[in-house]
């Protein structure tokens, strides 16, 4: 694992001395930065995919819409606690304000992808698009790391606390969507 791991990593130091590196991007002093995303275990169609966001000093924006090529549709999610129980829940937008580092991250602010194409396999690179409201697009390719991995290139392994089913749901039923084990 470790051995496949490191060609990768090879693979992806000789790409990107030949082009710009899309692992992290800016616009109009908004950089996008460390995407990754989780592999999604036997038929999911939901993933989830995580960055950085910062804004340079004097830039405040508001990232209004995501997409990636690997998925029907993508939103920006949050989750918010209510009472003991954490849910998750769509947002219009993410305010950023200027000079600051916003990490989308796992239990916090996420992507979700929706309808997946195909499953997000360990290794793979996805192309994600957020769509700023002054920086315009920031087009990305983001790693895909473990099934429950915590961070970007599997620095992170804290064990997941919040891996039960229907956590993530909420319970009015308007949310229509599996997000059951994602988080
Ligand atoms: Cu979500």
């Amino acid at each position: 694992m470790r051995a496949v791991r490191w060609v990768v990593a090879a693979v992806a130091v000789v790409a990107s001395a030949t082009m710009a590196s899309s692992h992290e991007a800016t616009s109009k002093g908004v950089t996008v930065a460390h995407p990754w995303a989780r592999a999604t275990p036997g038929g999911a169609t939901v993933g989830a995919a995580f960055m950085e966001i910062r804004t340079d000093k004097g830039v405040t924006d508001r990232l209004i819409s995501v997409a990636s090529p690997v998925a029907g549709r993508a939103e920006v999610h949050t989750h918010i606690m209510d009472g003991n129980v954490m849910k998750m829940r769509r947002v219009e937008a993410l305010d950023l304000k200027d000079g600051t580092s916003h990490v989308l991250k796992p239990m916090g602010d996420h992507i979700m992808l929706f309808d997946l194409k195909q499953p997000l396999k360990e290794g793979d690179l996805i192309k994600i698009a957020l769509t700023f409201e002054k920086a315009g697009v920031v087009e990305v390719e983001g790693t895909v790391e473990p099934v429950g991995a915590m961070g970007p290139h599997g620095m992170d392994h804290q064990p997941m606390l919040d891996d039960t089913p229907s956590k993530g749901d909420t319970p009015d039923g308007k949310s229509g969507h599996e997000h059951m084990g994602h988080h």
